[in-house]
């Protein structure tokens, strides 16, 4: 396929409560839309780097600088056999696993477009339906906590996860546990904590959660190695696992038991792919993070997650449990049993709603063979 254009949109979409966690406080989301278009046909990614650099160094502005100046110019008016070629065509680009990642995103559902076959197929999908969970910010108070969990159980999410702070950790923990002795419950730290806290993650093995997210360092391994060493709560990692290599390393190191997997931190679906495969014949069990997408993004992480080793639920929640409209028709909706249906028509399933897309798009930029 010959790549004639490309646009970047940086989008910012208005979240439906504030987003809580030991990074700050989300009020909106500012992601980028990537659209590209070759022989007649149109691709759709996302990137996920955010509009401040607290999850990630990458930002929207260091993103649109990557895409706009190498990513775009390795690959435009070029004629890719596939997305492996585009792949090695900007391979010389360290990092940026994030503008990587929204353009390969496209390119994906490109030639899944281009083969009629659905972008979750084409990625060895063995699911029409993959179990998702919900992510909670920190809430005021425990009462608040314990209202929200209600109200996600009776939509049917699978699994909670909430998000730690020092300070915000074992009360919530230990409130929800109480109110829901049985409860699919897990946390995530986002790296706000040291070795020094070993005492409270002791503590938080007495609650049967299912894993602890990034307790340390965002890009530790190391010490991620002698903390899983002295709990039995599985540690996950997300923010330290950029690639397979660093997959292998904290796997071998004995690091985590489980890795989450967002293909926007490794750098696209090819890597999430190679981590997923490696994982299973390691029988280490892989869940899909997010990264509050829009349903472009969310198309692809339902896909992704299709394959057979995203053993637990991911962050992958209903359109309107992050935004009051979203980009796509029809948008994402949680069944009742804690499932979300895998789309089934081509490339990533759905439809870009150009009306809404145009209304969150704050910049757009177009570039030409
Ligand atoms: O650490 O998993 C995270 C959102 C933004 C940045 C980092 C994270 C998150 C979430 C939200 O936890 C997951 C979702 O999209 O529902
Ligand atoms: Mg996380």
């Amino acid at each position: 396929m010959r790549i004639t254009q490309v646009e970047l949109r940086h989008i910012k979409m208005v979240l439906v409560s504030p987003f809580v966690t030991s990074m700050g406080t989300e009020y909106d989301e500012e992601h980028i839309i990537v659209r590209v278009d070759g022989e007649g046909i149109t691709g759709w990614g996302e990137s996920v780097a955010e509009g401040t650099p607290y999850y990630s160094y990458e930002t929207v502005q260091t993103a649109w600088h990557i895409l706009r100046d190498f990513l775009i110019p390795s690959i435009l008016g070029k004629d890719l056999k596939g997305v492996d070629e585009a792949i090695a065509s900007y391979a010389i680009v360290r990092g940026h696993m994030m503008a990587k990642a929204g353009l390969e995103a496209a390119l994906w559902d490109a030639f899944a477009r281009s083969e009629n076959r659905s972008l979750s197929r084409m990625l060895g999908g063995v699911r029409d339906r993959v179990d998702v969970g919900v992510s909670i910010g920190i809430q005021p108070t425990e009462k608040d906590l314990i209202k929200k969990v209600e109200g996600y159980l009776a939509e049917g999410y699978k699994r909670i996860k909430i998000k730690i702070a020092p300070g915000n950790d074992i009360q919530y923990v230990s409130a929800l546990r109480n109110e829901f002795p049985r409860l699919l419950l897990q946390v995530d730290a986002n790296s706000a904590y040291t070795l020094n806290e070993i005492d409270l993650f002791k503590r938080l093995d007495e609650y049967n959660l299912s894993l602890i997210e990034q307790p340390l360092g965002y890009e530790d391994i190391y010490d991620h190695s002698k903390l899983q060493r002295e709990i039995k709560t599985p540690i996950c990692l997300d923010e330290s696992i950029h690639s397979l290599d660093d997959t292998r390393a904290a796997i071998e190191l004995k690091s985590c038991r489980i890795i989450n997997i967002k293909p926007g931190r490794v750098g696209g679906f090819t890597e999430s792919k190679l981590i997923h495969d490696y994982c299973a014949s390691m029988m280490i069990p892989v869940w899909h993070g997010g990264m509050l997408e829009s349903g472009i993004g969310r198309a692809g992480n339902v896909a992704l997650a299709s394959l057979p080793n995203f053993i637990l639920p991911g962050d992958i929640s209903a359109s309107k449990r992050y935004y009051k409209e979203d980009i796509v028709i029809p948008e994402f909706v949680v069944n009742s049993d804690g499932t979300m249906d895998v789309p089934s028509g081509p490339g990533i399933g759905v439809e870009v709603d150009m009306k809404m897309l145009e209304k969150v798009t704050v910049r757009k930029e177009v570039f030409r063979a």
